[in-house]
């Protein structure tokens, strides 16, 4: 099993419970049949019993082979129902994140307004996630957590789970919903209680250019753009501003340097010019002039 798989909820343990009991009782099964099966092969073989013969089963037996695979089918439905009801019963006391996803990327939102493009929570807390979608649908899948549900357009759905273990795990988008889908990435960090609720009421740095940095989560801009230099679908924002950049416009190269008027003008028509060496799929994200201007002003302080 790979680090992915390992497990870090309580969720994880119920659901490989159900799992494994029903893989051994059909391996069980599977084995049984076999060699019965391959012993009548010989026992009854034509050559031995050329005449057929009328044989009557002895109701013992046909109660036997009537009763155990009833209370074996039956108890696998008790596991896997006592255990659905588990994961589908989030605690009343679960504290509670809405998650947006979006073309292409996940967004949260914590109780107190606070947002990220990873998930936060805190050890050993039953956390809540209240799901929609801003276009299509997407699925939020933790595998290491064994839970999956999908998020659609005007509806909400939830999961629950129990981190018991602080570490990083995978956040994969598991419904196919257009060309970035694989990049449909995010991560949940469990952290120490003291440590996330540190994090959870930080204020974050007044001005437009905080405004810019709330937007460019909210509107999935970081989903395609990293903050570190990092190369994603998109180009890196650090150390955008003020670089110079060859575009591609009407299949021609030209050098521009990037200014306000260049980040508000790619933004607002996307396509037009194509940063070279990525591909032309940044979408059209509906901003007013007011955000395009937090954002220019944030995109100025990622250096
Ligand atoms: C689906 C992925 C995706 C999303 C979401 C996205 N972009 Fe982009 N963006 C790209 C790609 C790809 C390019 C370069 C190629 C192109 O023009 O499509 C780009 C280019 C840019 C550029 C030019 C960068 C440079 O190096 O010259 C800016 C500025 C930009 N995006 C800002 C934004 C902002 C702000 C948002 C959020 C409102 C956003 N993008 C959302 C994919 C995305
Ligand atoms: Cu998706």
């Amino acid at each position: 099993m790979t680090a992915m798989f390992a497990g870090s909820a309580i969720s994880t343990g119920k659901v490989d419970e159900s799992f494994f009991y029903i893989v051994a009782i059909s391996v069980v099964l599977l084995v049984s049949v076999t060699i019965v099966m391959v012993f009548f092969l010989f026992r009854y073989n034509r050559k031995k019993h050329p005449e057929p013969e009328a044989v009557r089963e002895p109701l013992w037996l046909e109660i036997v082979w009537t009763v155990i695979p009833t209370i074996l089918a039956l108890s696998m439905f008790y596991f896997g129902w006592v255990n659905f009801e588990f994961i589908r019963t989030p605690p009343k006391n679960a504290m509670t994140v809405n998650v947006i996803g979006r073309e292409w990327s996940w967004s949260f939102t914590y109780d107190n307004g606070k947002q990220s493009d990873v998930l936060r929570v805190p050890l050993n807390k039953p956390v809540k996630l209240i799901l929609t979608s801003a276009d299509v649908i997407h699925s939020l899948y933790i595998p290491a957590f064994r839970i999956k549900e999908d998020c659609v357009p005007g509806m909400k759905t939830y999961l629950w789970f129990n981190a018991d273990e602080v570490g990083t795990y995978d956040i994969f988008c598991t419904e196919y919903c257009g060309v970035s889908h694989s990049h449909m990435l995010s991560k949940v960090i469990v952290m120490p209680a003291a440590e996330y609720y540190k994090w959870y009421s930080a204020e974050e740095v007044g001005g437009l250019a905080a405004e810019g940095k709330k937007l460019v989560q909210e509107k999935g801009c970081l989903g395609c753009h990293s903050t570190d230099g990092e190369r994603k679908v998109g180009p890196t924002f650090k150390g955008l501003r003020d670089s110079i950049e060859t575009v591609l416009t009407d299949g021609k190269e030209r050098k521009v340097k990037v200014d306000d008027e260049y980040i508000k003008h790619y933004i607002e028509h996307p396509n037009v010019d194509v940063v070279k060496g990525y591909p032309p799929i940044m979408p059209v994200i509906p901003v007013t002039e007011g955000e395009l201007k937090a954002i220019v002003e944030y995109l100025k302080t990622v250096k």
